[in-house]
């Protein structure tokens, strides 16, 4: 199964937190890190916080959806840990953004992730890895889901760490 990962950070040591995600992803087993597009420093949607970092990975993995959600969620907890870090509940988001084709509405998991379609922060890291890949349900690509979202304020911040 290819899959694409959205990863989000705004408390702590923001690039440690990415770096984390891909070493830990790198490690586990039946999963495959196949690339990672740049990192973005993006103004916060919601209530005020601090600004985010923001990017995308995309695995290749012989584990279900379910079990690779398990997995993310781990790797959160992992984060959530670490004592050099300062606690928040957003040192680092996972979200499973698409999984193959499928679509998804179940208790805890739903594909595409829902707010895939209109955030620009998680798009344009997504159109760097698949900006053709048609997003399933939209039948539209996720290049043309970019153009067509609001404009927002995030700039480059550089290559993803490893
Ligand atoms: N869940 C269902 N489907 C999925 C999926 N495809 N991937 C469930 C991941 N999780 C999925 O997730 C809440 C529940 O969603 C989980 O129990 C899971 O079973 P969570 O990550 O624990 O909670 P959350 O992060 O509060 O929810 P969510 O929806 O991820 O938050 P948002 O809406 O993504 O908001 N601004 C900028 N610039 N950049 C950001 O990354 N992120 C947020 C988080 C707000 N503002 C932001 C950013
Ligand atoms: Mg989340």
């Amino acid at each position: 199964m290819r899959a694409y990962v959205g990863v989000g950070t705004n408390l702590g040591d923001r690039w440690a937190h990415l770096a984390l995600a891909a070493r830990a992803l790198a490690a586990a087993p039946r999963v495959a890190l196949v690339r990672a597009s740049r990192v973005l420093d993006t103004a916060p949607l919601g209530p005020p916080q601090p600004r985010f970092l923001n990017a995308a990975l995309e695995l290749e993995t012989g584990l279900p959806p379910r079990a690779l959600l398990l997995l993310l969620q781990g790797i959160e907890r992992e984060a959530l840990r670490r004592p050099a870090v300062r606690w928040g509940p957003r040192s680092l988001d996972l979200d499973l953004l698409l999984a193959d084709d499928l679509i998804m509405a179940e208790p805890g998991l739903t594909l595409p992730h829902p707010g895939l379609t209109s955030r620009r922060f998680v798009l344009q890291p997504l159109a760097e890895l698949c900006g053709e890949r048609v997003v399933p349900g939209t039948g539209r690509s996720v290049a043309a889901l970019l153009a067509a979202a609001p404009p927002w304020d995030g700039r480059d911040a550089g290559l993803y760490p490893r």
